[in-house]
């Protein structure tokens, strides 16, 4: 605490720290609630950005700083009220920056959203929501003047991501290879298809726009009376297919088990989340998307339980270097539920299409 402490007080925080505690279950970066005494000041939270996965922080900070920025000034000009809990507030340090470097760790500090919560599972309902609300996100975003960069560069290109798994296979560095050689096979099957969006947009038919990729449900927040305020975990926004939200938001919410569900008799993929969360991300979105961005939408259902499957799956075969794991097979535990999940949206795919005709 004392050590958080003096990194906080890097930061132009109001009022007097009491206590700063662990917050939230990310895989990525670390994150603290920073109380303050009294009712006066807000309570924050402060963040140790994981450097070796976001190498470039300054380009980190520009894009959100960008984002938030442009998100604001649409809410102001909605005549939007209770903006401090519908978008993002950055704080600078003493460098003017919205982010500290101590030496050796990178860190950032945000007010806290007062009375607002995230869920790890939503009903039909909220997901319907959510879905209205990620479309808004791309949609607010849609006229950014700023060019984001890829804080992951490939982040979402699926090409890629099979190319490090074929990297990890080749290297072994684990010794892991020889147990996993089924969904070695079952992810090679698929994968020419999985890399469609790669294609069809070097054949200029599919544009990449601002997205938020990292849309799993507990990266959303909800006021008391369960509306949305706003989208959270900004890190991942880039330019990249919207494939990547619709799909990711449905690899968490309509999965019926965990993401690392041991019992894979849980995972399935709920049709009926799909449905809510697919008619309000089509109202917020049609204004914007192609045909070709439609039409495709069960492709992206499949994509991010997929491409999840391999990033696990890569890193269980490099001996963990990347997700935080609490038991030795974390990974391969991972990667078997999201391909459980993967196989369920497979035999969903005719009614998903018909589903999204009936909207359109
Ligand atoms: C990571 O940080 P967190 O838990 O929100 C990951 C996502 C994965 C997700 C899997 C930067 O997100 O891409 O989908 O874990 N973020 C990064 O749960 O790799
Ligand atoms: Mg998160």
């Amino acid at each position: 605490m004392k050590d958080l402490l003096s990194i906080v007080s890097h930061f132009q925080l109001q009022g007097t720290v009491q206590e700063i505690k662990p917050l939230g279950a990310g895989l990525i970066n670390d994150t603290y609630k920073v109380s303050t005494l009294g009712t006066d000041a807000p309570d924050y939270v402060l963040q140790r950005i994981n450097h070796a996965i976001f190498q470039n922080v300054e380009m980190l900070q520009a894009n959100i700083d960008a984002v938030t920025t442009h998100i604001r000034k649409k809410l102001e000009e909605k005549g939007e009220k209770d903006i401090e809990r519908k978008v993002l507030r950055f704080l600078p340090a003493d460098t003017g920056k919205t982010y500290w470097h101590d030496g050796e760790n990178y860190w950032r500090v945000m007010a806290f959203i007062p009375n607002a919560r995230t869920y790890e599972t939503v009903d039909p309902e909220y997901s319907y929501y959510a879905g209205v609300a990620f479309g808004n996100f791309q949609a607010m975003l849609a006229d950014i003047p700023d060019e984001l960069g890829e804080t992951i560069p490939d982040f979402h290109n699926m090409e890629f991501r099979l190319k490090q798994l074929r990297d990890a296979v080749a290297a072994d560095a684990a010794g892991r290879v020889k147990e996993v050689r089924y969904f070695l096979d079952e992810i090679e099957r698929r994968a020419d298809e999985m890399c469609k969006a790669e294609r069809l947009h070097r054949e200029g038919k599919l544009p990449k726009r601002v997205c938020h990729c990292d849309t799993k449900v507990n990266n959303m927040m909800f006021d008391e009376n369960g509306n949305v305020l706003c989208v959270i975990d900004l890190d991942t926004v880039m330019p990249s297919f919207v494939f990547s939200d619709f799909g990711d938001f449905l690899r968490s919410g309509a999965n019926t088990g965990l993401e690392d569900d041991k019992d894979l008799a849980n995972v399935n993929f709920d049709m009926e989340i799909f449905k809510a969360f697919t008619k309000g991300y089509l109202e917020s979105a049609k204004s914007f998307l192609l045909p070709i961005e439609i039409e495709n939408l069960p492709y992206a259902a499949a994509l991010f339980p997929y491409m999840q499957c391999v990033r696990f799956l890569a890193d269980y075969i490099n001996g963990d270097t990347y997700y935080k794991i609490q038991y030795p097979e974390h990974n391969l535990v991972r990667t078997k539920a999201q391909f459980k999940l993967l196989q369920s949206v497979e035999e969903h795919t005719p009614e998903m299409q018909k589903f999204i005709a009936s909207c359109i």
